[in-house]
């Protein structure tokens, strides 16, 4: 027994002096010293298979062993921190973080803007992105002929008379279809248009809409939600201005401004010296369109607002070119974070 401890003692030695790394040694620790395995350990553990006279014996050589094998472990322990510290390598430093990649800037301001409203008790809702004209354009109080209907207006029509819907507007309509009031829903999603890809248009981009009908629902909730929504967005310091506008899904109309963001109202490029940033148009749904789906308008009335998300985040993140957003240059898409 005597001499299996002398082996053992003179083997864990020269293993610990010739280990290289600090996980090296760790191993080595748990070969020689570990509670469950350790070859010590064993030894120990065999004690009692010994008689009294041996166990007293063996059981004090052990121990010695024990305490050496464990000095020396510490010893050549800090002979590697030491190595590693004139190396230049600091051990107690954390980890090296690795990139793992970001949230695309549109999906960061989507996901806002869905929080917010949410929070005020609306709801998601997503739907197709090809649509039929009755969703697209009927419903909403556009009629055959209007000019927004047409191809060459802007609409990117399938065979069949089908669309890649131009607003998410007809998501609402089948909610509305399918349900009765209280209906609180927010509309985020991809529509396209056939603009000019530019500075501030694409053919293809991202809108959120948002529509609440119910008994009593008035002029003072939008006022109330949007302005809710405006500060949540871009700041508790920011103004909201309402000035009168024109849809065909909306009577009355209203244009939403924020202070700019940039001069605080001074008036400056950005804004075109109007201190004013249009952020969404809005209005109380036409009473056509809640009729369309089988609402009476003279029992509920609702509204509905419309947003760009590539103009929010824009505004947000003072990002002047909207190309950025599909480029898919990794510099320009890994700068941005979630700051809420
Ligand atoms: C239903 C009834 C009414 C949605 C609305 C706007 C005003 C609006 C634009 C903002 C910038 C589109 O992306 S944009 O070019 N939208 O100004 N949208 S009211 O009105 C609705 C929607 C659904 C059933």
């Amino acid at each position: 027994m005597q001499e299996r401890l002398a082996l053992l003692k003179n083997q864990a030695l020269k293993a610990i002096a010739g280990a290289c790394s600090i996980v090296e040694l760790e191993e080595l620790r748990v070969r020689y010293l570990g509670r469950k395995a350790g070859a010590l350990t064993e030894v120990l553990r065999s004690l009692k298979d010994l008689d009294d006279a041996e166990k007293r014996s063996v059981g004090q050589a052990a121990n010695v062993v024990k305490n050496e094998l464990t000095d020396a472990f510490s010893k050549r322990l800090a002979d590697l921190d030491t190595q590693s510290a004139k190396a230049g390598i600091d051990l107690t430093l954390p980890g090296r973080r690795r990139f793992i990649g970001s949230k695309h800037p549109l999906t960061i301001v989507t996901d806002r803007i869905v929080d917010i409203f949410t929070g005020m008790g609306f709801e998601e809702i997503l739907g197709p992105e090809v649509e039929s004209e009755w969703y697209n354009f009927e419903a909403l109080n556009i009629p055959e002929g209007h000019p927004a209907r047409g191809e060459m207006f802007g609409n990117f029509y399938l065979p069949g008379g089908l669309l890649l819907r131009s607003h998410t507007s007809p998501v609402q309509i089948r909610v509305m279809e399918k349900r009765k009031p209280p209906v609180r829903v927010i509309a985020p999603g991809r529509v396209y248009r056939r603009d000019a890809f530019d500075a501030s248009h694409s053919p293809a981009f991202y809108q959120a809409e948002g529509l609440y009908v119910d008994e009593d629902v008035s002029l003072a909730d939008l006022k109330g939600t949007l302005e809710v929504f405006s500060q949540e967005m871009f700041g508790t310091d920011i103004r909201t201005r309402f000035s009168p506008s024109y849809f065909p899904f909306t009577e009355p109309s209203a244009e939403l401004s924020i202070s700019c963001v940039i001069c605080g109202g001074k008036g400056c490029s950005v804004c075109s010296h109007t201190g004013w940033l249009e952020i969404l148009g809005c209005g109380m749904v036409h009473p056509q369109v809640l009729r369309n789906v089988g609402y009476d308008p003279e029992k509920f009335t609702g509204f509905a607002f419309g947003m760009g998300i590539e103009r929010v985040a824009m505004i947000h993140y003072r990002i002047d070119d909207i190309r950025h957003f599909y480029s898919n240059d990794i510099r320009f898409l890994s700068q941005f974070r979630e700051a809420w």
